[in-house]
Formats: structure tokens, C-alpha cells, sequence
């Protein structure tokens, strides 16, 4: 290799091996820890070893299948490749891969969707089984055997803690100025022993730089020089410029009606073109100050950091194009200044979204009348992404927005329905729906209040007239003493809206 080694430490010197001998160390049945949060800090080459090694199984007759956790979404020499291999028994917390979304709706593959923040705690408590074997991308290894984590932090302390044997990967392709933009939190106790997490501000450091690892369990290190995998952004079209008009429109509302402060609070975004839209506005709108208290930092956000639109941002993964990241490298100093990467059990802790009152922006797939959202399912059975962290934060932020367009597949599905086909955030979760059509505030709506909110703002108009329709209908079934008034349904009707498009092709036939 080319780059000067980064493993300083003599023993784990010792261990650096080859992709193949790492992997050899996984066997069948094995649950892998992997790092990993969105296209940032996955392990770049012991996955694809692994996938080589089951195929070969697979063809000499024998099983070999093993869990995967990671942190989040990876990439496809993660995700793709282990599942082109058939090689994933259970998959979780999160996954946004093609190969793994075709795996899990033909049933080859189980999935365990989860919230980001509850995993930790679930793996220390064994409530998923034992972690057997971590493996985790870092930039590079101290001397005393301390790790400087790499562009992602996820569940790597969890996985360092609990797992039997560790496999690092080393990858100098990550910048070495990382060192010490980390904040890797070692004071979260287990009931009843909890003890308030000391952060009242989105910047604040309550940790130290650096990982651990007992070296005793590292049974293989693997160097590597490989880029992350983040792609960049398309130009928001129309549909999410509107988006994002309608929220900072009712952004700047609220400031004028003194229920946020000039500089907001800090703000969660979900990833995809809408969310960076949002961005985007922000930062042209002469905004100033503001925070960031988020999973994933992407290049809008860089952006807004340049600018000073944006003061300070934490989040556990840093995701960028390489154009952001050749952004990154040119401006290292300032922007080491103004970012934190912390673990995603703190990144995403309900107690520090509620204290520092967030603002969460979040994608969805649809919502019913009601505002119960559907963030997860296509047609209430199929599963898209997962739930990622948008449960976190919605339950848990001061203010909880979620946006979609107003109808998918070229306007044959509308976004707002009678009832979600599936429910990941309840109507006592959700505050603010928008679709390019307008915004919706629930705040302070009974249900039936809301249900004419929503129609009327966020439906699409080929869509309102049978919403509007099936309100009328639901009520007057209600006060014919058919069905509660309180939130009024014809339950029959509701779900036939998505049978109808499985039928026809269209919701609107
Ligand atoms: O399908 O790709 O086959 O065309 O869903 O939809 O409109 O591109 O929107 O990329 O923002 O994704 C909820 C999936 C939205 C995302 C979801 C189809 C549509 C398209 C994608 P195609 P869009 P987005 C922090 C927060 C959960 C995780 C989360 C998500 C595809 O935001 O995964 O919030 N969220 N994490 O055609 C049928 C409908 C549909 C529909 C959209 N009503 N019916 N199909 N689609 N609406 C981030 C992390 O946790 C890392």
C-alpha cells in the first residue's frame, strides 16, 4: 500500500491481514456488526470477502447466512453484496438498498425495522442475541490502541463493547484531520443507574475524540485507501421547491408570532432532494445562526456552514459528495470548528431532542386524514426503506413536520388517503404535514378539525373532491349511529382506496 500505514500500535500491527483472512473469521450463523450510516464509514472490503466466501459456500451445498446490524443505510459493497449472496438472515436497523428491499418483499430475507436510538440498548440487554463479531471502519489506530473513528460513528461503540471479535478496517482514504472532530460519549448507564446526558446546546462536546476496543478481541486488521459512497444532489425540481416555500413560509410565521426565536432551533433534517431543498431556502434566506442537531450531515449543510447561515452542527454521520468532500478537505479548519460526529445513540436520544427542542423535517410516503404518517410501506405491505430516524425525532422534537409530494407514480397515487396502509407515526406524533399543495398545522385540531385541514391543504385536486366526499360520508355515517363521530371512518371504504390501485393501476379509477 502506497499511504503510510495509520495502525501505530505495535500488537495490532501484528494483525493486519487481508480482506480474505478477515472474512474467513465470520462463520455461519455469525450476527456482524457492521459500521456504516448511509454511504459514510461503511467497511469497504471485508463485506464483499464475506459475500465471496458464502457464495462459495452456497455452491459446495452448505449454509452460511448471518445477521447484519449496522448503523444505518450502507452501500452496495455492504448491503448489495451480502444480499445478491443471499447471505442475510436478519437485517437491521435500517437499509435503503435495492438488492436487500427485493430480498426482504420476497420473504428470502427477515428485517427487523427499528428506531435509530433504540439499538444500543437493545444490544446490551440481549434482547437481539449475542453480537459475535463487529467489523468497523476507522481512519487510523494511536499508538496506546485508541481508534479515530472514520466519516460515520452509528453503533460503532456499541459494537466495540459488545461483540466477541473485532475486525478494523483501516482507511487512510479518509482525511487524518478527522482526528478529534468526534464525540464519542462513554457515560450512558443502564437504568437504574441513568444520569442526565449533559448537553444543552446542538454543539456542545460531552465526550472524548477517540473509540476503544479491548485489543485482546481484535482478531484481524485490514488496511484500505477507498472513498466513501455518497452521491451528489439533483437540482430540487419544482414539486420540492414548493415544499420547502410552504415550510419556510411557516417557519418565518412562527418567528413572527414569537413561538420559535429569530435563529429557530435546531434543526433535523431526513436526507433526499425535498429535505436539501428546505436547506437550500434557508440559506438563501437570509437566515442567521442557526443550528443543526441531525443524523446525517450532507453538502446542504456544508453549504449553510460556509455561509453562516448555519452556526453549528452535530450529527453521527457525514455524508458527502465528493464534491462536498473536496469542499471539506479545502476548508478543513473552519468547518472542524462547527462540527460534531457523535454516536447515534446520542445523536438520536429522545432526551436531547425534547431539551433542545428540535425542529424535525422528515420525508413520508403518505398520510391519512387523520395525520397518522406512513413513513415505511408501499401499499401497506411492501416495505421501502425503514423507519430510520424519523420516529426519534418526530415523537420527540418541538415541532415535527413531514412532507411528501402530493401523489406518486405520475399522479396515480394520491399521498393523502382515508386511512395510512400503515402506520409508523401516530397522529399524536405528527404536527405539520406538507405537500407542494400547501401546509397543514394540526397543532391544537381535533380530528375532524384536522381531516378537513389536511384535505383541504396537502390533497391533490384530483384527489380532494373524494376525500372531501368520503369526510361527508364517514360523518354522516357517524351520526346515523354507524361508527364513532370522533375520528369518523367507513372502514370498509378506507382501505379499498389501495386495493383499488392494486387492481387498476390507479387509485383515481
Ligand atoms: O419510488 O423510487 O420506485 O420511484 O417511494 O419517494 O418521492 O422519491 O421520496 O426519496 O423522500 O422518500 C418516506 C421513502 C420518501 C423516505 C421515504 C415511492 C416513490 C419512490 C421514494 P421509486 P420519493 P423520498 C432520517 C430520517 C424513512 C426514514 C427517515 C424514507 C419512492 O423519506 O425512507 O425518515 N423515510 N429517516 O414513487 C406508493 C405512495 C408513495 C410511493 C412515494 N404514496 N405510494 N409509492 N412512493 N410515495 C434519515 C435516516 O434515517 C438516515
Amino acid at each position: 500500500m502506497s499511504q503510510p500505514s495509520r495502525v501505530l500500535h505495535p500488537g495490532l500491527q501484528q494483525k493486519i491481514t487481508t480482506a480474505d483472512a478477515a472474512a474467513a473469521l465470520i462463520r455461519h450463523g455469525d450476527h456482524v456488526g457492521m459500521s456504516g450510516f448511509t454511504g459514510a464509514g461503511y467497511p469497504k472490503v471485508v463485506p464483499g470477502a464475506l459475500a465471496r466466501h458464502i457464495e462459495a459456500a452456497h455452491a459446495a451445498g452448505q449454509p452460511f447466512r448471518v445477521g447484519v446490524w449496522t448503523g444505518a443505510s450502507t452501500a452496495p459493497e455492504l448491503d448489495g453484496a451480502l444480499a445478491q449472496a443471499q447471505g442475510i438472515e436478519m437485517r437491521l436497523p435500517y437499509q435503503s438498498d435495492a438488492t436487500c428491499r427485493q430480498r426482504i418483499n420476497a420473504g428470502e430475507m427477515e428485517y427487523l425495522d427499528i428506531h435509530l436510538s433504540h439499538v444500543a440498548q437493545l444490544v446490551w440487554f440481549g434482547f437481539l442475541g449475542k453480537l459475535d463479531v463487529a467489523v468497523v471502519e476507522v481512519s487510523g489506530i494511536l499508538e496506546d490502541g485508541r481508534l479515530i473513528p472514520a466519516s460515520s460513528v452509528g453503533n460503532n461503540k456499541t459494537w466495540l463493547e459488545q461483540a466477541d471479535r473485532v475486525i478494523l478496517e483501516v482507511n487512510s482514504w479518509h482525511p487524518a484531520e478527522l482526528e478529534g472532530m468526534h464525540d464519542i460519549y462513554y457515560g450512558t448507564e443502564r437504568p437504574p443507574h441513568r444520569l442526565p446526558i449533559p448537553m444543552t446546546a446542538a454543539g456542545d462536546r460531552i465526550g472524548e475524540p477517540y473509540l476503544h476496543v479491548d485489543l485482546d478481541k481484535v482478531v484481524a486488521v485490514v488496511e484500505t485507501h477507498l472513498p466513501d459512497r455518497n452521491s451528489a444532489f439533483a437540482p430540487p425540481d419544482a414539486v420540492s421547491e414548493r415544499i420547502a416555500e410552504h415550510i419556510l413560509d411557516f417557519l418565518s410565521h412562527e418567528v413572527k408570532r414569537g413561538r420559535l426565536p429569530a435563529n429557530l432551533l435546531p434543526l433535523q433534517s431526513g436526507v433526499g432532494n425535498t429535505a436539501n431543498a428546505v436547506l437550500a431556502g434557508l440559506d438563501r434566506g437570509g437566515w442567521r445562526d442557526l443550528s443543526a442537531y441531525t443524523e446525517v450531515l450532507q453538502d446542504g449543510m456544508l453549504a449553510m456552514l460556509k455561509s453562516g447561515t448555519l452556526a453549528q452542527a452535530s450529527a453521527t454521520a457525514l455524508s458527502l459528495s465528493p464534491e462536498g468532500m473536496q469542499e471539506f478537505l479545502a476548508h478543513l479548519p473552519f468547518y472542524r470548528e462547527r462540527i460534531v460526529l457523535r454516536p447515534q445513540e446520542i445523536s438520536n436520544h429522545p432526551e436531547l431532542i425534547r431539551r433542545l427542542g428540535i425542529i424535525a423535517m422528515n420525508g413520508m410516503i403518505e398520510a391519512d386524514l387523520y395525520g397518522n404518517v406512513n413513513s415505511t410501506h408501499v401499499m401497506g405491505t411492501r416495505i421501502m426503506n425503514g423507519i430510520g430516524g424519523s420516529g426519534d425525532f418526530a415523537r420527540n422534537a418541538y415541532l415535527s413536520i413531514f412532507m411528501t409530494a402530493s401523489t406518486a407514480k405520475s399522479g396515480r397515487i394520491s399521498c393523502i388517503v382515508p386511512m395510512a396502509s400503515h402506520v409508523d407515526h401516530t397522529e399524536h406524533d405528527v404536527q405539520v404535514i406538507v405537500t407542494e399543495q400547501g401546509l397543514a398545522d394540526l397543532r391544537g385540531l381535533s380530528p375532524r378539525a384536522r381531516a378537513r385541514v389536511v384535505v383541504d391543504r396537502c390533497a391533490h385536486p384530483d384527489f380532494r373532491p373524494a376525500l372531501q366526499d368520503y369526510i361527508e360520508r364517514a360523518e354522516a355515517a357517524g351520526r346515523r349511529g354507524q361508527g364513532g363521530l370522533h375520528t369518523p371512518h367507513l372502514l370498509a371504504e378506507a382501505l379499498s382506496w389501495h386495493e383499488r390501485y392494486e387492481r387498476t393501476g390507479s387509485m383515481r379509477a
